[in-house]
């Protein structure tokens, strides 16, 4: 696959595989270095039971997504240092700006960390306020296979290999797919210093019309 070969895999579900060359990738991940040194991953558990979840994750942005027992919700500081979130690395908003909206800008990039084990059952992301917004995401190092249904919960799922720089957007009638990660291919990249995988999701949370009035 080259660069700029778009790839509609369901409606409002496309993917560009292999956006970013290998010089953005280093460079992107230069820049998420800086982000978990500031914010470093912890990680999330499950609400209710408290099992933790086998992906690590941090935030940057003006908001972050964060699980813990009292349940899933976005919040403006780390959840064991409580500072802030770093910012959101320019290149992430220019990515934004070109693929999704120059109008609504992202307030929350979610930084998930894969071990070779690591996996994301199936889910929806829903904890935004604002629908209508597609969500972006960006994959770094080893690939992972992704799965995802058009359906509702537990109707036939279609697996796809994200791979370091692919950006896949989710929006219109995929904006409430389910999807998740089964397996990571350990070691078949060199991008990273370790075996794993980065994901990056931006996401709109509060309607601009409601961010306004805050
Ligand atoms: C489809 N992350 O952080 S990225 C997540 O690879 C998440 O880390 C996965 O699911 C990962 O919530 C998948 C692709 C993705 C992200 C968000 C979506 C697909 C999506 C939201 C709606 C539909
Ligand atoms: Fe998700």
């Amino acid at each position: 696959m080259t660069k700029g070969q778009a790839v509609s895999l369901a409606p409002g579900l496309v993917l560009y595989p292999a956006l970013l060359d290998i010089g953005q990738q280093e460079a992107l991940l230069a820049e998420i270095r800086t982000v978990t040194r500031a914010a470093p991953l912890f990680a999330p558990r499950m609400p209710k039971t408290g099992k933790p979840f086998s992906v690590r994750m941090t935030n940057c942005g003006s908001l972050g997504w964060v699980s813990d027992p009292a349940g899933y919700r976005y919040q403006a500081f780390h959840p064991e240092t409580g500072t802030p979130w770093p910012p959101m690395p320019a290149m992430l908003h220019d990515l934004w700006r070109d693929i999704v909206s120059a109008d609504v800008p992202p307030e929350a990039c979610l930084v998930n960390f894969y071990d070779p084990e690591a996996r994301m059952g199936l889910h929806q992301d829903k904890d935004e306020q604002d629908l209508t917004v597609p969500v972006l995401s960006v994959s770094l190092g080893d690939p992972g296979l992704f799965r995802f249904s058009q359906g509702p919960a537990r109707s036939p799922t279609r697996s796809v290999r994200l791979q370091s720089g692919d950006v896949l957007v989710m929006g219109g009638a995929s904006r409430l797919c389910f999807h998740g990660v089964d397996r990571i291919f350990a070691g078949e990249t060199t991008l990273l210093d370790r075996p794993g995988r980065i994901n990056l999701t931006l996401r709109r949370v509060f309607s601009q019309d409601q961010a306004q009035s805050l």
